[in-house]
């Protein structure tokens, strides 16, 4: 096991935007910040943890007129809101910057002026495309069809305007050096590789200075000018460790002297983490001591939620209803490495039935209950490898908790989650390979009944401080269970053979009661309308129609009839009443849909995650063996040969 000394580390979400209410997508990146946080902590370092808002800029200065406010006090409103948000969820935060507070426009006043005169700043004149809602210029190879934006899909507008410059031209070969020569300053690798070839193709000077509109920090030197909100976010993480300030203590510890600096961003704003922030920092004379983490998103079905499409779901629905730690955990488990993942009630109730109700909760209930029963309460005391699986058992353990911290210190959250679960599994499995209920009738077991039921309470144990980072309420809970009155350990003196000494309780009510899906699905009123069913083998891909040496000619018309789209595969499972299907979801453009394929027995579920394939996306939707199947994957199929047809294009792509 790695062991770790006390370090300072600094663990940074993006600021969101003032424009409306955090949803859950936002509401991922705190959670999983504040797991990797409170993992940090776990493992000794010295952790500070921040968020915070984005309260400038054009847009939020419209969104403030329309609900008739000043841009000051609405902008105060969705603070204290956001705030009271992250208190519900336990965000365990040590500093909440909000980009309008004195501390934090002083910097950036400074900053800039700094760069003006080091003319890494000059004033210019710039026209371009621009987006209002993403505060963006694009050039024109940016932009979409009809000159629209390529982040947000909207009209860009033609601007000219005078404003300063960032060089970053000058940078351009600089940052290139540094990206080649710090691997691992942008994860994961396939984000980093989008970032260079961005770099590559050439950048050109940033406006950095807005006269349209008033809602910002203005320019020292020059008033008539606010600082481009872009500039005024990203030197957030700089003003709240006091840089540049009379007190730069917490600079110099989390920053300058840190080498654990963590910028966890959303895919979509990695380029202005990647590109602006170091540039800035280099112009600034600041070494660039970060790393970045950049996450994909969470989908719902109809594509990606946003605050002002009014189609979010809000994490406090989920929380009222289920408690704070399904929701953390669902967050935290979802989204692999840099991929999407997908939000659906469906999933959620799944994941909390099973992993959480079923596989952790009721191994808790049973084993105190067993020991309460078999033992008066009194967990027995470890006596070595008693029945064939404890060395395993114990092995085991120590392999979990190495390949979680392993997992967890490069933000793989889900991947370390897992690692617990198959320690969780193996107790499940333990208990029905042993059946203690059987070796309780017998005198002649107690040492190997004594041995299973000290195996259960201490996989339960360790399981429990590995959780405590994700699950903040029933981690506690699990201790107080085992009868554990001292603080959860620290990562590096977790190891298996833990002394207990304390009497087993019975909690007062389940650690998460189960629920039934369709009461769920009917309370939050889901869609879940079944589409009128097709036979099977109305499904190419499941058909057992016999084969023709080929088919009838069809003219070109009946060919433009179906649409045919790239499509990324971001899930994918065992159909659960069919072993041939596999059951996928699967993100078409801004769209996910789920997918019934006859694959099954030629890839493994985790196999095709990931993959860009060809779907058929105009097909009738049918429900194969209980499943909702919205579309179609195109295979080749030769003899007992079988392979989905792939692209590289962008999701969305459609097939000519
Ligand atoms: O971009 N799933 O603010 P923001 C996962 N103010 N993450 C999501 C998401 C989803 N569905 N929707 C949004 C900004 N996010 C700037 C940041 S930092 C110096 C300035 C993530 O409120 C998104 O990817 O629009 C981003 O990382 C974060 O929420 C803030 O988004």
């Amino acid at each position: 096991m790695a062991v770790s000394s006390k370090k300072p580390c600094y663990v940074t979400t993006p600021i969101y935007y003032s424009s409306g209410k955090v949803h859950i997508g936002n509401s991922y990146t705190t959670i999983a910040c504040d797991v990797f946080a409170r993992f940090n902590r776990l493992m000794g370092h010295d952790v500070f943890f921040l968020t915070g808002m984005d309260e400038h800029g054009q847009k939020i200065e419209e969104a403030a007129q329309k609900a008739g406010l000043t841009p000051e006090v609405f902008v105060e409103g969705i603070a204290e809101e956001t705030k009271k948000l992250w208190h519900n969820l336990r965000i365990s935060n040590d500093d909440f910057i909000r980009t309008s507070e004195l501390r934090h426009t002083k910097v950036v006043q400074k900053m800039f002026e700094e760069m003006l005169k080091n003319d890494d700043i000059y004033l210019g004149t710039y026209s371009g495309n621009y987006c209002v809602s993403c505060e963006t210029y694009f050039t024109k190879t940016q932009l979409g069809e009809d000159q629209t934006c390529p982040d947000c899909g909207k009209q860009t507008k033609i601007i000219s305007e005078e404003g300063y410059f960032l060089r970053l031209t000058k940078y351009q070969q600089k940052l290139i050096d540094f990206i080649e020569q710090n691997p691992d300053f942008i994860q994961p690798e396939q984000r980093k590789n989008e970032v260079l070839s961005f770099i590559k193709s050439g950048l050109e000077d940033l406006c950095v200075s807005r006269t349209s509109f008033k809602w910002g920090i203005p320019v020292l030197s020059n008033p008539k000018h606010v600082v481009y909100v872009w500039i005024d976010a990203l030197s957030n993480y700089l003003s709240v460790l006091g840089y540049g300030s009379e007190n730069e203590s917490n600079y110099q510890k989390y920053w300058v002297n840190s080498d654990m600096v963590f910028h966890v961003v959303g895919k979509d704003i990695l380029r202005f983490h990647a590109v602006y922030w170091p540039i800035m920092l280099m112009a600034l004379g600041v070494p660039v001591k970060f790393k970045l983490i950049a996450h994909g998103w969470i989908l719902i079905k109809s594509g990606r939620m946003s605050k002002s499409r009014g189609n979010a779901v809000y994490p406090m629905d989920l929380v009222n209803r289920y408690g704070l730690d399904p929701v953390r955990y669902y967050l935290a488990k979802e989204l692999a490495h840099g991929n999407d993942g997908l939000f659906s009630y469906e999933r959620f109730v799944e994941r909390y039935n099973n992993d959480l109700a079923n596989d952790l909760g009721n191994l808790l209930s049973r084993t105190i209950s067993m020991i309460q029963k078999y033992r008066n309460g009194i967990i027995p005391s470890y006596q070595g490898f008693v029945t064939p699986y404890d060395q395993g058992i114990k092995e085991l353990t120590k392999t979990v908790i190495s390949e979680y911290i392993e997992n967890f210190a490069r933000f793989s959250l889900p991947a370390g989650i897992a690692k617990v679960w198959t320690l969780i599994d193996r107790a499940n499995k333990y208990i029905d390979e042993t059946e203690p209920w059987k070796l309780a009738k017998d005198e002649s077991n107690k040492a190997v009944l004594d041995s299973v039921l000290y195996h259960l309470a201490e996989i339960l144990r360790i399981s429990g401080v590995l959780v405590s980072p994700i699950l903040v309420e029933a981690a506690p809970k699990i201790q107080a269970a085992l009868g554990i009155k001292e603080p959860m350990p620290q990562l590096e003196s977790l190891e298996f053979g833990y002394t207990f000494t304390g009497l087993v309780e019975s909690l007062s009510e389940p650690l998460f009661k189960r629920v039934k899906l369709e009461e769920e699905l009917a309370y939050f009123n889901e869609d879940n309308q079944e589409n009128e069913t097709t036979p099977l083998k109305e499904q190419a891909i499941v058909t057992e129609e016999p084969k023709e040496e080929h088919k009838p000619i069809v003219t070109i018309d009946d060919f433009a009839k179906l649409d045919l789209r790239v499509g990324e595969i971001i899930d994918s499972k065992k159909h659960p009443n069919a072993t041939k299907l596999l059951v996928s979801q699967v993100k078409i453009g801004e769209e996910v849909r789920q997918i019934v394929s006859g694959i099954a027995e030629y890839y493994q579920p985790e196999e095709i995650i990931g993959k860009k394939v060809l779907v058929v996306v105009n097909l009738k939707p049918v429900k194969i063996r209980g499943e909702m199947s919205n579309g179609m994957l195109l295979c080749a199929e030769e003899g007992d040969k079988l392979e989905l047809l792939e692209s590289k294009m962008p999701s969305g792509s459609s097939i000519k």
